[in-house]
């Protein structure tokens, strides 16, 4: 079964599906709206053959029908960051050669220009919803579905491209692994252009025939009122959320507090990942709201691959066992598989949940595999049976609020500055963002520029979250007899000079 057919997504089921404000839309009716996407979306045409369709749109109604009136109509999805910058999307829209683009009309200003110069056709769902009827596509498992970018160790962002049998596996996986039913109620307040907010919740609970309440970002305020009601029985989240959920809490009065705490100890679950939850954080969790935090560990490339048990130890600091029918082996150096516990090696992953390519981009996707394996360049350690994330092989890598970003692609930008010569970019750690970004400058000769002014700068092709919070203006850059950048030097100059 493709991704055309959500087994819960069918005709005249008016169990709710969506909540989206004031509106409660049933599984029915978004199964209407689907469809008359995926006509809209052919037109004339019998199948989207793998067209790149991409929207850019926030949490919604519109989102699930487009990107599911893609999927049935046999085009690749392609979501894109509603917090993008022109330049990234510029990017985004010209690597994957997409050939429409989904907005709302409030944006169609901003993007008409991008599009005009792409040839890319800028459309508003409504243009889309005909009320035309008749056969969609049949659609093989080994179509491709989605292309999802994500930053690597390389200067611009890749197009991490699922088919629909690699998403149906990610799905269905987490359905049995974390008791799913269409009894569950589920916040949705994560970016939906990866693949925690894609796949692990929209998705998931469609599948599942559950409800999923959409907000447009992390809205403590409103989403805790929610919990304390008692509406919902999943939450999922990155681990900086759960922090500044601890914060809010602190300022709250004591009786609104327990109110929220009873109304997260009384859901089923509650599930942190993207990022590895600390040790106090897990305890103070536990502590306030009486939840033990089920941790897991994914990648855009594979969705989630190991999981701490549903049933059973949950331990902290550790992301549990491979999921059922995905392969993953710790590799050392000389990628060889380590067969002792307790020896750190790269974890690789194998099973139908691994993605197909990255899009046009033979070479990296021919990289990133070994022996039929997938490469993740996270480090692991195996002890008494749960694995341990270590850190990434790459220092180029940072992870910040549950966001992946490549330091080369900020030192890019950075560069770009006329006042700029040399830039080097690390990830620090920090207590509330996992990792923040810190750049480390040297002035070309004769040239001001002052840090308040380069992060404003910044934000002109940058998203929010990649903007470095810190910038040092240093005379030269620590490097090794090849010139290269001594990065882990920088990190140790930035601990003491902090
Ligand atoms: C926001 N800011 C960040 C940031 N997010 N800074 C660094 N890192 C981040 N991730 C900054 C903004 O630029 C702004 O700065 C200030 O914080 C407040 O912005 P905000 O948008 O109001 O913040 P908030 O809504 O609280 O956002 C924080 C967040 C968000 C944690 C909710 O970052 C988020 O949704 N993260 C989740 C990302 C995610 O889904 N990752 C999954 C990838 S898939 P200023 O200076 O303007 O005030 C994956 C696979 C897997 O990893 O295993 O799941
Ligand atoms: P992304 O490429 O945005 O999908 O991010 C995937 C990366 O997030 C992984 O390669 C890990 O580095 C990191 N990650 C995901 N889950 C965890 C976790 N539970 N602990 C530590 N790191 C994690």
């Amino acid at each position: 079964m493709s991704l055309n057919r959500f087994p819960r997504l069918q005709a005249d089921d008016d169990r709710i599906a969506l909540i989206e404000g004031d509106r409660q839309i049933a599984y029915g009716t978004l199964n209407d709206e689907i469809n008359r996407l995926a006509h809209g979306l052919l037109g004339s045409k019998r199948d989207l053959e793998e067209e790149r369709v991409a929207f850019f749109l926030p949490a919604s109604t519109d989102y699930v029908a487009v990107m599911h009136g893609i999927w049935r109509a046999g085009g690749i999805a392609v979501p894109l960051n509603v917090a993008a910058t022109t330049a990234e999307l510029d990017h985004y829209l010209g690597c994957a050669q997409a050939t429409r683009l989904i907005a709302h009309a409030e944006h169609h200003a901003m993007l008409d220009p991008l599009c005009a110069d792409l040839g890319i056709q800028l459309l508003q769902p409504s243009d889309l919803r005909t009320s035309a009827t008749g056969t969609l596509p049949p659609i093989a498992d080994d179509r491709r579905a989605m292309m999802v970018f994500t930053s690597g160790t390389t200067n611009k962002p890749k197009g991490v491209v699922t088919t629909h049998g690699n998403i149906r596996a990610q799905i269905t996986v987490l359905l049995d692994a974390w008791g799913w039913s269409n009894r569950d109620r589920i916040p949705l307040f994560l970016p939906l252009h990866h693949v925690h907010g894609i796949i692990n919740v929209l998705n998931c609970a469609l599948w599942a025939g559950a409800t999923v309440h959409l907000f447009r970002g992390f809205d403590a305020p409103a989403i805790t009122a929610h919990v304390a009601a008692g509406d919902y029985s999943v939450f999922m989240a990155v681990p900086t959320i759960y922090v500044k959920l601890l914060d809010y809490l602190d300022g709250l009065e004591e009786e609104v507090g327990r109110a929220i705490c009873d109304g997260f100890a009384a859901m089923r679950l509650n599930v942190s990942g993207s990022a590895a939850c600390p040790v106090p954080l897990f305890e103070q969790w536990r502590a306030r709201t009486g939840q033990v935090l089920l941790e897991r560990y994914g990648m855009t490339e594979i969705g989630m691959a190991l999981s701490n048990p549903y049933h059973g130890e949950r331990r902290a600091g550790h992301v549990g066992q491979p999921l059922p029918g995905i392969q993953v082996r710790l590799f050392g150096e000389d990628h060889q598989p380590i067969g002792e516990q307790g020896t750190p090696g790269e974890i690789r992953v194998k099973g139908p949940n691994v993605f197909r390519e990255y899009w046009d981009n033979e070479r990296a996707t021919r990289e990133s595999f070994r022996d039929g394996w997938f490469c993740t360049g996270d480090m692991a350690v195996i002890e008494q049976g749960y694995f341990r994330i270590m850190g990434r092989t790459s220092i180029d890598i940072i992870k910040s609020g549950g966001y992946k970003l490549s330091a080369l692609e900020i030192e890019a930008v950075l560069l770009a500055h006329p006042a700029i010569a040399e830039a080097a970019v690390i990830g620090v750690e920090d207590e509330t963002w996992g990792e923040k970004v810190v750049a480390f400058i040297v002035l070309r000769q004769g040239r001001r520029a002052d840090p308040d002014e380069i992060m404003q700068w910044s934000a002109g092709p940058l998203s929010s979250y990649k903007i470095p919070r810190l910038i040092r203006i240093v005379d030269s850059l620590p490097r090794n007899a090849m010139g290269k950048v001594t990065k882990p030097d920088l990190k140790t100059l930035f601990i003491a000079g902090a």
